[in-house]
């Protein structure tokens, strides 16, 4: 019998528990209950189940057994998880190929309400792929770049264009072992291809062309995805936000925006701020409008709007729970099904807006970037309307301050200033020792591990260890909800190097860098520390991990593998889909020593799932340590830093003053 696990082991966050106590008091189901009443299949877990035709599905439970065509445990776990990182692949990239319509649409004065917020960027992503851009308008270049970008999902031969904007030396290792993507669509299309009954049965065969689909997704749809955004919306830079189920309000028209794509999100953004819709609110007796996130839409429009992000993954059945949700509007991915189901308890009216995405039982108010205004207006409208209804309410109070927006184009300027952005401060204060390592932690929550525990404990100890932490997805929105993405409430935490370039340079220990197609911002961030100079001349070559703690997507699996295609060391936390039967003889399947150690030689990086938290930090240490060395940097020694900045003029300041006359000129009277 699977065990029923407590509030604490559900959630380590407090408005969780609370809704969740309130969910069990109501009797309706959560996931997080589901994830205790139904225990995965271990057979499909481990990746040994092959359901791919007729004949299966073949469940594979011994060393040495076949499926009925013969296919082979190892060929069987490639084929699962290559159509997975497709699927991934498909996700971020079918999101890429949106926006850039819509580019194309805001360049040809056919998308009503958006304009071309960021020339500068537009101009400079332009020029990367030498689209003429002097002398021209805006919406001429905006139209050149959109061709572009949607030329390269239907693109047969060549090179996806942004795989230019990888470090020299990894564009040749990609041109050399055959992973440069030749057209985002046509990548996808062949892993399904391959996995076919009867078409490519050779594991490694297989997980070559992985690594090419994954380099089509960070290489290309997803970099696509947030270039245009970048453009359309702005690029984002820090500014003051709050998170959690706290920012829901009692007196307002609650509209929880969920899902992925800015386009729709933007636009109501907009429309919440039109006085009509806000008069339309107050003759309703509402206050006004009150808009927050949830997933990645939560984090786009946190980003450049500010908007609150009411929760991640784990959070939107939970947001519903509170009774105070006039509606849920949601576009594409990470949107439960039971939301529906869930709602009928509750007044909320689910709202699908995608072509592609309809639920039964949902309202569908299709979107349509052309009217979007329009639409957008409609939307809020029905969720003013259903403001009548609303039954009693109850919000957790828990809500965090933070400040995300850490682009790389800010991360540049903040350490350099408007005439000299440049990573060079960061490179120096990795090469000093100051700062020992960076670690990306990104990804989702998993009903089946505590909510946001993993993501939590990993950063704090990182952090201890002067690991700078960018971060992106739900792994930033549980970090917000932490309080660690604010400067001076995390900095008790923070090691004593790191402290002192955070105060330095005025940034959170943690950085929120955007929604999960924004890992495509930390592919940048790489590119521009080794172009920097001083830290070799790859990626892999940096002293930097990627970590998924608490992973449950397809679209995980894709970023972790375009990560290691690009040189990056990535642990996944949770479950393992390649890890075979416990009982297995080896130590470790074919398939995992093939991610790890096998595209370690052949890319620098590596992929490994691990369960324990306490692992997952020796092995990142390990590996910034080891790529310390290797570059000849000095051994990581935290007691030679902290003796600067603001702990310093603190210490200082409870001094008497002949003390601190002595403390500070002492050594130079000598
Ligand atoms: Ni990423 Fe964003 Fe969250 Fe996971 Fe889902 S919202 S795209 S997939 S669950 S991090």
């Amino acid at each position: 019998m699977p065990k029923k696990r407590s509030l604490e082991e559900k959630s380590a966050d407090p408005a969780a528990r609370e809704m969740l106590a309130y969910a069990e008091e109501m009797g309706i189901s959560t996931a997080f209950e589901r994830a205790d009443a139904l225990a995965p299949c271990n057979i499909g877990a481990a990746g040994l189940c092959c359901k791919l035709c007729g004949m299966g599905p073949c469940r594979l439970t011994k060393d040495g057994a076949t499926g009925i065509c013969g296919a082979t445990i190892d060929t069987i776990q490639a084929r699962n998880l290559i159509r997975a990182i497709a699927a991934g692949a498909a996700a971020h990239s079918d999101h890429g190929r949106d926006m850039a319509f819509t580019l194309k649409a805001v360049a040809n004065g056919e998308a009503e309400g958006y304009m071309i917020r960021d020339v500068a960027k537009l101009r400079t992503v332009a020029a990367r792929y030498d689209i003429p851009i002097e002398g021209r308008a805006p919406e001429e270049i905006a139209n050149d770049l959109a061709d572009l970008y949607i030329a390269q999902f239907g693109q047969q031969n060549g090179r996806v264009v942004p795989t230019v904007r990888a470090p020299e030396k990894r564009q040749k290792l990609w041109e050399e072992r055959g992973v440069i993507p030749r057209g985002i669509d046509r990548e996808v299309v062949e892993a399904l291809h391959r996995t076919h009954i009867g078409d490519d049965q050779d594991p490694r065969h297989i997980l070559h062309h992985a690594i090419r689909t994954a380099i089509a997704d960070g290489w290309g749809g997803s970099m696509i995805a947030t270039d245009v955004s970048d453009i359309l919306f702005g690029t984002p830079a820090p500014l003051l936000g709050q998170a959690n189920l706290g920012v829901l309000k009692e007196d307002m028209v609650n509209v929880i925006v969920h899902g992925h794509e800015p386009t729709l999100s933007e636009m109501i953004v907009a429309a919440s701020q039109d006085p009509e819709i806000i008069e339309y609110a107050k003759a309703a007796g509402a206050k006004g409008i009150s808009l927050s996130g949830i997933c990645c839409t939560a984090n786009e429009i946190l980003m450049r709007q500010g908007i609150p992000a009411a929760g991640n993954f784990l959070h939107q059945e939970l947001a519903i729970l509170t009774g105070a949700v006039e509606a849920m509007v949601v576009d594409v991915q990470c949107i439960m099904q039971a939301l529906v189901k869930l709602a009928d308890n509750f007044h909320t009216k689910i709202i699908t807006t995608s072509p592609k995405v309809r639920i039964k039982g949902a309202t569908h108010i299709e979107f349509d970037e052309h009217r979007a205004l329009t639409i957008a207006k409609e939307i809020l409208k029905v969720a003013i309307d259903n403001f009548k209804n609303r039954g009693e309410t109850r919000i957790p109070q828990d809500r965090a301050d933070l400040i995300p927006g850490f682009s790389h184009e800010y991360i540049n300027y903040a350490l350099g200033g408007s005439y000299r952005g440049s990573f060079r401060p960061l490179n120096d204060a990795i090469m000093a020792g100051r700062i020992r390592g960076v670690a990306a932690i990104v990804g989702c929550n998993n009903p089946r591990t505590q909510q946001d525990f993993m993501h939590v404990y990993v950063t704090e100890r990182l952090l201890k260890e002067d690991v700078l932490v960018v971060e992106t997805g739900c792994s930033a929105i549980a970090s917000a909800k932490s309080g660690f993405l604010l400067g001076e409430a995390g900095l008790e935490k923070v090691g004593p190097g790191l402290r002192e370039v955070c105060e330095a340079i005025g940034i959170p220990p943690v950085l929120h860098m955007g929604s999960c197609v924004d890992n495509s911002r930390i592919l940048t961030v790489l590119t521009q520390m080794v172009e920097e100079g001083g830290l070799g001349d790859d990626i892999d070559q940096l002293p930097a991990v990627g970590l998924a703690p608490e992973w449950m997507s397809e679209k995980a699996l894709a970023i972790g593998t375009y990560c290691v295609a690009s040189g990056a060391y990535v642990i996944f936390g949770g479950s393992n889909p390649v890890s075979g039967m416990p009982d297995r003889v080896a130590d470790s399947t074919l398939i995992e020593q093939y991610i790890s150690e096998g595209w370690e030689e052949l890319y620098g990086g590596k992929m490994e799932f691990v369960t324990d938290p306490d692992e997952i930090i020796r092995r990142t240490l390990e590996h910034i340590d080891k790529k310390r060395a290797d570059l000849g940097l000095p051994a990581y020694d935290p007691n030679r830093f902290g003796r600067s900045g603001d702990a310093r003029i603190h210490e200082l300041e409870a001094l008497p003053l002949e003390e601190r006359r002595a403390a500070i000129y002492g050594a130079r009277a000598k």
